[in-house]
């Protein structure tokens, strides 16, 4: 690892930094999330070394592969937010774009999800014990990052100006992980911000005897980058959240801004050089931190400021769900970032002030769009923010673009008509396919050639070997292989035999109510009432598939963890189904068990309720390794379904609109139990306790929520029709010949779901630069060694 880490900061070495691409800005991605997965396989891959490295390997006796096995995979994401991020910045770097990915480097990832007795358990993650041999410490990098204290007015030569007195100060330290381009000759950076007290202890303290005291102080600082939060967080604990937002944002708004001033020292052209892209809006105070900076501290006058500032950001949103949309109290930044509080008040009179004159008469839209929300406790709404602050807003999938321009924010849309634009989101085929599929990668090459590993498109020219019975019938063999593969993994994490030849039906995602694993594995509990009370008629052979992990505090996901649990226990020891039906659950999922599960996957659930997932990412990923999908029409769903031809898609549920006038009518929930009969069995025997025999009504939860609780996420609504599409399923599986044919016609047809062609439509969109991949390769950075040439 230490060698091929050399082989890569050698590149660093080389080059010095150079002008960048004409019409390029360099892109600085902000993401409180990055999922980067494991480096050394994918690292050998890109320098072309991987092959050579594990035959030298092979004949000193060692193998690549158990070597690459104790790699740590890095958990600082809670899912596709966080993939996406680093998604892109392999893109970014593949493209030849400069780039630098701003994050925090978190001592404990996500947790680890053990399960004992079918139950979540949380344990620490602790990706960083043996140490990380990626990252460079850059120990020269040291900004400071306050907090509290109150604001005075001090002396200005025209306007007053005003002076944070800040009471607390932690210092955000970098280290940086390369992120290498596909053969290219760019090298990108990661950097992760690290806190360190500003004074090693507080020695007055300390001095004075108050040694608990100036330990505690030490933990305080250290805590902000011990954990990262579940993205299901509940508002305990959200403090040191937001402190944890600031202390990132602010470490990295100083360093673009000392960037910058290498390149050029009138500010007004930052926007022209630089886009500061927010992954949702856990970054968006960036946005009054470069506020502050450029008046408090470069004296620049507001409105020239402002100018600059919202020309720079630009905003991608990945949620419309008002739970999930971002608000913090005002009382938070009374106590901890005061100056901040003023500056995002004045941005709120200026912008009511525009609004209310476009708007003459129109009080309701002043309280609709302001930035502070007065109801109940003042909150700061922080996609308001975002949006007021940035030059583009961009959605991830055409429908949620759609939505956020139609429904939560059709006012901008109304202000700012063009500052929406959509993004359809993407993954890197070169980790999702080259490195996670070996062997289906060979098959294409056979065909196709590999060209498609930097033009995505070409991969469309597959297309026509779907009709090459020889060609159908490797891909089986290869999907089989890798099904052998995964029922070893399955046999030696779960205990549970699978057969190889059943239909796997994958779900892997977040545990959530609204991705909605309780309606796969109702359908599961339908199948399985079938074989007991005798009525399966010529059932397909079925292994049912998940993995997620459950926020903490989420009691309801952690109960259909359990529930799932539970259900597993009993299909798969009940002489009455024959092994015809197996369900199991992988813990622990992460970047690595999806590259393990996605390859050998048949089906692929993609079932959120329509309306609430924004994209999704692993749709994407599960076609491209020759799944076919069962889905609603909901988040990019829609647009794969489109490109792969709707015969190719099992399509199911209600449609967005669909959904919302259920909802509006009031969804009847009864009325859906007593009209299904397979529903209805299946919630009685659920209620019956008959998976939990030992506490009987341990999941009446779940079934009064489906109920009387109304079912928020309507799955007795598309239960009926998840059930007779399942069947069609089925149906197509008994024709192997055919169902590969599809699936090979889905890995053509996702093509243009690569993150390299969002990254394009980012540039063009977004960032209105000029991406050419073969423009010559263009550094910014250089190693540690050359520290004085380095940015
Ligand atoms: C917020 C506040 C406090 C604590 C945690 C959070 C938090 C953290 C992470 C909220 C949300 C997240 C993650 C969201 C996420 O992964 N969203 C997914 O983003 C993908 C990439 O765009 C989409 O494909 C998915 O549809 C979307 O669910």
């Amino acid at each position: 690892m230490a060698l091929v880490r050399e082989l890569v900061t050698e590149q660093w070495v080389n080059r010095a930094e150079s002008p960048r691409p004409a019409g390029a800005r360099r892109v600085c991605y902000l993401s409180m999330e990055f999922l980067p997965g494991r480096l050394l396989v994918y690292t050998l891959q890109k320098l072309g070394l991987y092959e050579s490295c594990r035959r030298t390997l092979a004949e000193h006796g060692l193998d690549l592969d158990t070597i690459a096995e104790l790699e740590a995979d890095p958990a600082l994401g809670n899912g596709g937010l966080g993939r996406l991020a680093a998604c892109l910045l392999d893109s970014m770097a593949n493209l030849g774009l400069p780039a630098y990915g701003y994050g925090i480097r978190y001592d404990c990832g996500l947790f680890a999800q053990h399960i004992e007795d079918g139950w979540q358990i949380e344990r620490p993650d602790r990706w960083l014990f043996h140490g990380n041999p990626w990252e460079i410490p850059r120990r020269e990098l040291l900004y400071s990052v306050k907090f509290g204290g109150r604001v005075v007015e001090g002396s200005g030569d025209v306007v007053p100006r005003r002076e944070w007195i800040a009471a607390e100060e932690v210092l955000a330290t970098a280290y940086d992980i390369p992120v290498l381009g596909y053969q290219s000759q760019r090298l990108n950076t990661l950097r992760l911000w690290s806190p360190r007290a500003a004074h090693e202890l507080d020695l007055r303290s300390f001095n004075d005897g108050d040694h608990g005291g100036a330990f505690s102080r030490r933990n305080a600082i250290e805590s902000l980058s011990q954990i990262l939060y579940p993205s299901d967080a509940t508002p305990a604990g959200r403090e040191l959240r937001f402190k944890q937002e600031f202390f990132f944002v602010s470490a990295s708004v100083q360093d673009i801004l000392r960037r910058f001033q290498r390149i050029d020292c009138s500010l007004d052209r930052l926007p022209e050089e630089m886009v500061i892209q927010i992954n949702d809006t856990h970054p968006s105070l960036a946005i009054a931190e470069l506020m502050r900076l450029l008046v408090d501290v470069h004296h620049l006058e507001w409105e020239r400021a402002w100018n600059i500032t919202r020309r720079s950001f630009a905003y991608t949103n990945h949620t419309l769900m008002p739970e999930a949309l971002e608000v913090w109290p005002v009382r938070f930044f009374e106590t901890l970032l005061p100056r901040h509080l003023q500056i995002i008040y004045e941005i709120n009179d200026w912008f009511l002030r525009e609004v209310a004159w476009r708007r003459p008469g129109d009080s309701a839209i002043l309280r609709r769009v302001s930035l502070v929300d007065e109801e109940g406790e003042r909150r700061i709404r922080m996609a308001h923010l975002a949006i007021i602050g940035s030059q583009r807003v961009n959605g991830v999938s055409k429908a949620h673009t759609n939505l956020m321009k139609q429904t939560t924010f059709a006012d901008f849309q109304a202000l700012y008509p063009g500052k929406f634009v959509n993004v359809t989101n993407g993954i890197t085929f070169r980790r999702w396919l080259h490195e996670a599929n070996p062997d289906l990668v060979g098959l294409i090459r056979s065909r196709i050639g590999d060209r498609w590993l930097t033009q995505p498109d070409d991969l469309a020219a597959l297309a026509p070997h779907a009709e090459d019975p020889v060609f159908r019938a490797a891909f089986r063999a290869i999907k089989r292989e890798n099904k052998k593969r995964m029922a070893a993994i399955i046999a030696r994490e779960c205990g549970v035999t699978v057969d190889i030849d059943s239909l796997f039906d994958v779900q892997i995602k977040r545990i959530h109510e609204y991705k909605r694993q309780l309606l796969s594995l109702l359908h599961v509990v339908a199948l399985y009432n079938r074989f007991r009370t005798g009525t399966a008629a010529a059932p397909t052979p079925r292994t049912a598939i998940f993995a997620g992990k459950a926020a903490p505090g989420y009691a309801m996901a952690k109960l259909v963890v359990k529930l799932i649990h539970d259900v597993a226990d009993v299909v798969n020891s009940d002489p009455a189904v024959g092994g015809l039906l197996k369900v199991v659950f992988i813990p622990d999922y992460s970047v690595r068990k999806a590259q393990n599960i996605i390859p050998a996957a048949d089906l692929s659930e993609q079932i959120s309720t329509a309306g609430h997932e924004a994209s999704g990412t692993g749709n994407m990923k599960l076609a491209l390794n020759g799944a076919l999908t069962i889905g609603t029409l909901d988040g990019a769903n829609i647009e794969i379904r489109e490109a792969v031809g709707i015969e190719n898609f099992f399509a199911f549920g209600a449609s967005i609109e669909e959904a919302v006038a259920l909802r509006a009518n009031g969804h009847d929930a009864w009325a859906c139990y007593h009209g299904d009969a397979d529903l209805k069995d299946t919630l009685d025997l659920i209620a019956s306790g008959h998976f939990s025999p030992s506490r009987p009504d341990l999941f009446q939860p779940i079934v009064d929520m489906l109920t009387k609780g109304g079912d928020s996420y309507l799955v007795l609504a598309d239960f009926s029709s998840y059930l007779r599409c399942q069947e069609r399923v089925e149906a197509l599986y008994r024709d192997p010949d055919e169902w590969a044919r599809r699936a090979i016609l889905n890995v053509a047809g996702v093509c243009g779901f690569s993150s390299d062609r969002a990254v394009r439509q980012y540039a063009e969109l977004v960032w209105k630069t000029d991406v050419d991949p073969n423009v010559p390769a263009i550094f910014e950075m250089v190693a540690p060694n050359v520290f004085a040439a380095a940015e």
